[in-house]
């Protein structure tokens, strides 16, 4: 039996066992901690079915790999090189690009797509985001589901919060909202609002943990004060909950061990850093930090706690609004940006004017479609490699399952970049997995983060443990300039079909039967940023001001902005208001 775990950019980072006779059955590791004895159909049926690329082309013509790497070799050593890394595949040695990029003198990115704008929030509050391990969701009498639509992006969380109450707190009636003890159907963009009311409300009924908040926290009584200067009536308005709903909520949680798991749909904003410190600051009036079974649960940093061999210093632009036209030559390593990133219309007509434009991918795509040279990557059977997890802490090798004669490995790649470019320095891959490897640490018997705590931020925050709590104590918020071009607000969550945008892809909008139009007709929906056409269908599960479009729907982001939060560098995609109209 040989180990291995799922590539895709998902919570779970589920372990795996493959019979080698039956390389294509893939069968999640009994006993793991969180594989919970499944895969999910991602995994098991929507990767398998999707046409993976075969053949390398150079300007639309099938060539052999070698003749491709040829290409690509003159093609980055072009200057200015940039690299755009996806999330494709979350093994570390996708990281290995870098190492090239570093060689080349070329420019990364910074910034996120993904959780960029939460991950600055919590920075600010806590100095350093700690994995909450899910052996203390598990200890929770209240779990708070605040954005997250796990059932769809994080199934394997569900045995852990089983039997739990639960609050959700989300614009969509998720399938976990109907399974919720209590659901805040809350207006988008608005959780920093009521994680502020609610943590006056808490102060006001002297519910505030005051032992832990001497011990830990600075300036509690300032915050107490900052969330008096927002007026209780007005907030709730805007908030779109009353003083009974939030009455009910605190009553549900006061006294309680309670866990806050927070998704990416808070944070798709401008001033998403500010809502996930708010939140935080929420949880440290509760003294939710650094007790058993308590605790907020967000994406992790992967790397954060290693040494990393392949972290070179390099020139770097945003993620979000990579300027592609000031670069000779791109490669574009396990992603999508024309689909993927924001201001779709923008990032295409950027990518159209690099000269030399390198995709190294498994599937088609928009971004494929533009390139220069298509260079197709082994599968993560075909490879060896190491999963980080931003969900748990868990730590997977990944072996090599199967031999093919399609694609390369990125350590190949990179091998062969150098190799034709006379680059020096590169060692070998087994050096670099076992760098890795040596920093292991271990937890409950499996291999974990080298800096995964059981119960974080017991002995105190930052990074060395040396730090307290810091409140938020400021708010700015441009949005109101800018918002009304439309009347709904566009919300994009994952969709189940798909991996951001691999996979099933669709072509439809949701709408609340309140938009009066019928199932089934094709409307244009339209931001000031661009216009596309979707089919309609109708939905209960929507406020009457939203309308919904999955992740990775086509043509979905030539609606969202070209912007970056105020801080963390994160995508807004959902700070977009829309119109739709019947064509
Ligand atoms: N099936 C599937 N699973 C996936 C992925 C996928 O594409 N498909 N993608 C993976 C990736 S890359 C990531 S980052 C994770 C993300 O995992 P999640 O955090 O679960 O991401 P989203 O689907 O964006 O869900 C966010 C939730 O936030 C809600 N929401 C939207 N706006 C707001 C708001 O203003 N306030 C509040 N309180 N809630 C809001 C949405 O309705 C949705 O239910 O999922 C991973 N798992
Ligand atoms: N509107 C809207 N847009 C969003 C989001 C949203 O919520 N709303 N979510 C955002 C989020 S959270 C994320 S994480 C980003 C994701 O954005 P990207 O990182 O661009 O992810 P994908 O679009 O899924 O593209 C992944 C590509 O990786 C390639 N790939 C897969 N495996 C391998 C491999 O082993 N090697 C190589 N070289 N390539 C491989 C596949 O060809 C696939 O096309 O999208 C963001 N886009
Ligand atoms: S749940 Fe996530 S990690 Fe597990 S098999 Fe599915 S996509 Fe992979
Ligand atoms: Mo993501």
């Amino acid at each position: 039996m040989i180990r291995t775990a799922c590539p895709l950019d998902c919570w779970d980072a589920c372990a795996i066992t493959c019979d080698p006779s039956y390389p294509t059955r893939l069968v999640a590791t009994p006993a793991h901690p969180t594989s919970n004895g499944a895969l999910c159909a991602l995994l098991n049926k929507h990767m398998h079915e999707t046409p993976r690329i075969e053949t390398p082309r150079v300007n639309g013509v099938e060539v052999s790999m070698e003749e491709a790497l040829d290409a690509a070799a003159k093609a980055l050593a072009q200057s200015p090189m940039l690299l755009w890394r996806g999330s494709g595949h979350l093994g570390v040695m996708q990281r290995m690009t870098n190492l090239l990029t570093e060689k080349l003198g070329g420019t990364r990115t910074y910034g996120s797509l993904c959780d960029g704008a939460g991950q600055a929030g919590i920075a600010a509050g806590r100095g350093y985001n700690r994995q909450l391990p899910p052996e203390q969701i598990a200890k929770a009498e209240v779990v708070v589901v605040w954005g997250r639509n796990l059932t769809v992006t994080n199934s394997h969380i569900l045995p852990y919060i089983k039997d739990k109450t639960l609050i959700v707190i989300d614009p969509v009636r998720t399938p976990i909202a109907k399974r919720a003890d209590m659901h805040l159907q809350i207006q988008p963009r608005s959780d920093f609002l009521l994680a502020i009311m609610l943590a006056r409300f808490v102060t006001m009924e002297n519910a505030e943990d005051a032992t832990w908040l001497e011990a830990h926290a600075e300036d509690f009584e300032d915050f107490y004060a900052f969330t008096q200067d927002f007026r209780i009536v007005p907030s709730l308005r805007s908030i779109g909950t009353d003083l009974q709903e939030i009455g009910a909520l605190l009553n549900l949680i006061l006294g309680k061990k309670v866990v806050f798991l927070l998704g990416a749909g808070p944070q798709k904003y401008s001033h998403g850093h500010e809502v996930f410190w708010a939140i935080d600051s929420l949880a440290a009036t509760l003294g939710l930090f650094g007790r058993e079974g308590c605790g907020v649960s967000y994406l992790g940093n992967t790397v954060q706690g290693f040494e990393n061999p392949f972290e070179v210093e390099t020139d770097k632009v945003s993620i979000v609004t990579t300027p592609f036209e000031k670069f000779s030559s791109v490669l574009v390593q396990g992603g999508n940006p024309a689909g993927s990133m924001p201001d779709a219309n923008r990032v295409v007509s950027t990518l159209k004017q690099v000269a030399h434009l390198v995709y190294f991918g498994l599937h088609e795509n928009e971004t494929s479609y533009l390139a220069d040279i298509v260079i197709p990557a082994k599968t993560f059977l075909e490879k060896e490699d190491i999963r980080l997890c931003y969900g748990h802490h868990y730590i997977e090798e990944m072996h090599k399952v199967l031999e093919s004669d399609v694609g390369i490995s990125e350590y190949d790649f990179v091998a062969a970049m150098f190799e034709r470019l006379g680059l020096e320095g590169l060692k070998s891959e087994q050096t670099y997995l076992d760098i890795w490897r040596g920093q292991f640490a271990t937890a409950h018997g499996y291999a974990a983060l080298p800096d995964y705590q059981e119960i974080p931020y017991r002995e105190g925050f930052g990074e060395e443990n040396e730090e307290r709590f810091v409140f938020i104590d400021e708010y700015e918020d441009a949005f109101d300039d800018v918002a009304e071009v439309g009347s709904y607000w566009l919300l994009s969550p994952k969709s189940a079909k798909s991996l951001n945008t691999q996979f099933v892809r669709g072509e439809q909008v949701f709408l609340p039967p309140s938009c009066g139009f019928e199932e089934g007709v094709r409307v244009e929906v339209r931001s000031a940023y661009g216009v596309q056409q979707f089919d309609v269908k109708t939905s209960h599960d929507l406020r009457e001001d939203c309308v919904l479009i999955p992740a990775g729907s086509i043509g979905l982001n030539k609606l969202t902005p070209p912007l970056a939060s105020e801080e963390g560098e994160g995508a807004c995609y959902q700070e977009v208001k829309v119109t739709v109209a019947q064509v």
